[in-house]
């Protein structure tokens, strides 16, 4: 059946000389300037925390629907409302299809494999899933009927495929560096990582070794301050792995729980743009042996399939050992979740479903799946 969504879909691309959004570009990366023409300047530490006093933050850890007693209230309702676009394709639609009707019949078979694969489920996840509806579509009589079988199959898979998250390491500091192509959200993943760890009473300082782009370390500098972080910083261009050297060095010293390394955003292609982060890895290893212990690799769920590519080469690279995947408030492919960790086997840590701080949340399955559906 996935056949016939095809045919569809490549006469309808043809009709409009649009691609689909799996196959968007990302945007490119100049070339890293060189390290040696780079003067460095001493570190510059800046304690963010005792300057400026932070906003606070409210972290609510996975709230279950039941205890929510306003619809904007809590962690599962801005998970919803992050949700929304992916929701109303497969919600409406799927109401939509049984107008008029109690059971489900070959036309809307077809139509619910399409609605999955619009909502970038992937393939073959669709695939199994209407095995499953196939075979129970005697019994599906109503929208929630259906909805009820979908949730409780995807859930399934990922009970399957998807790893677990590793024990929160007993390192201090524990390092993370964080990695991706331009413009995924690393920078913004960091500021409300930051946020997250300060509010558990996690002592954090943070990177700044992306000195390509000259905003950078300034974008940088306000999330840290927002979160009531530390900075380490160089002046612009400085060697990244220069940056990150220091920082494992003010880290020790300051005796820091956590140590975030952000860097510039790089196309995975690029062959010396990836040596520029194994250069990095190298000289964090240099100072503190095992580190960094987490290598935290951002995706956007607004490029669809082609995150799965990012992830596949930044994998071989450099070693990946959890993903993020953000802006999937800005999206109706919020399936790509499912098919990220159906085709990749790292663990999916966060998801980040807004801008504000608190729109990064822990990733899990179940609350995942109630929100969709
Ligand atoms: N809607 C939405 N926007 C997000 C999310 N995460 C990040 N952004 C936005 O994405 C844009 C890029 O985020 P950055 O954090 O600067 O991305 P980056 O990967 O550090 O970019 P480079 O350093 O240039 O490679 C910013 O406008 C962020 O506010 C999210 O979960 N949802
Ligand atoms: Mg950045």
């Amino acid at each position: 059946m996935a056949f016939q969504w095809f045919k569809k879909k490549n006469k309808s691309e043809a009709a409009s000389g649009k691609s689909s959004e799996a196959d968007s570009t990302i945007p490119s990366r100049k070339e890293s300037p060189s390290q040696n023409s780079v003067t460095q300047e001493p570190p510059r530490v800046n304690d963010a925390a005792d300057t400026t006093s932070p906003e606070p933050v409210t972290i609510v850890e996975n709230a279950p629907t039941e205890t929510l007693s306003t619809p904007h209230s809590g962690l599962f309702a801005r998970l919803k409302r992050g949700l929304t676009k992916t929701r109303a394709i497969l919600n409406t639609d799927i109401e939509d299809l049984f107008r008029g009707k109690n059971h489900i019949d070959d036309a809307m078979l077809e139509e619910i494999e399409e609605l999955l694969i619009t909502s970038d489920i992937g393939i073959q996840t669709t695939m199994a899933l209407m095995n499953t509806v196939t075979r129970k579509a005697a019994r599906i009589e109503s929208p929630e009927a259906l909805k009820q079988v979908l949730r409780q199959e995807i859930l399934a898979l990922f009970d399957s495929i998807a790893p677990p998250s590793k024990p929160v390491s007993g390192h201090k500091p524990n390092v993370v560096m964080v990695v991706g192509v331009n413009g995924v959200g690393k920078t913004t993943t960091i500021g409300k990582l930051a946020a997250k760890k300060v509010n558990e009473g996690h002592k954090v300082l943070i990177a700044a070794a992306d000195t390509f782009r000259a905003a950078a370390v300034e974008q940088l500098a306000i999330w840290a301050d927002k979160a009531g972080a530390d900075i380490v910083r160089h002046k612009d261009n400085a060697d990244p792995a220069a940056v990150a050297y220091d920082s494992i060095e003010a880290a020790l010293a300051r005796k820091v729980d956590t140590v975030f390394i952000d860097t510039a955003g790089r196309l995975h292609t690029k062959i010396n743009l990836m040596e520029e982060l194994k250069k990095i890895q190298r000289s964090i290893g240099k100072k503190l042996p095992e580190a960094p212990h987490e290598v935290l690799l951002v995706l956007d769920a607004t490029t669809g399939q082609n995150a799965i590519a990012q992830a596949k080469m930044f994998h071989e690279s450099i070693g990946v050992t959890g993903l993020a995947l953000t802006k999937l408030d800005g999206t109706a492919k919020g399936g790509i979740v499912i098919s990220i960790c159906q085709q990749l086997n790292l663990p999916l840590h966060y998801i980040g479903v807004g801008e504000a701080i608190e729109d990064l949340q822990t990733f899990d399955a179940n609350t995942f799946i109630n929100a969709l559906f």
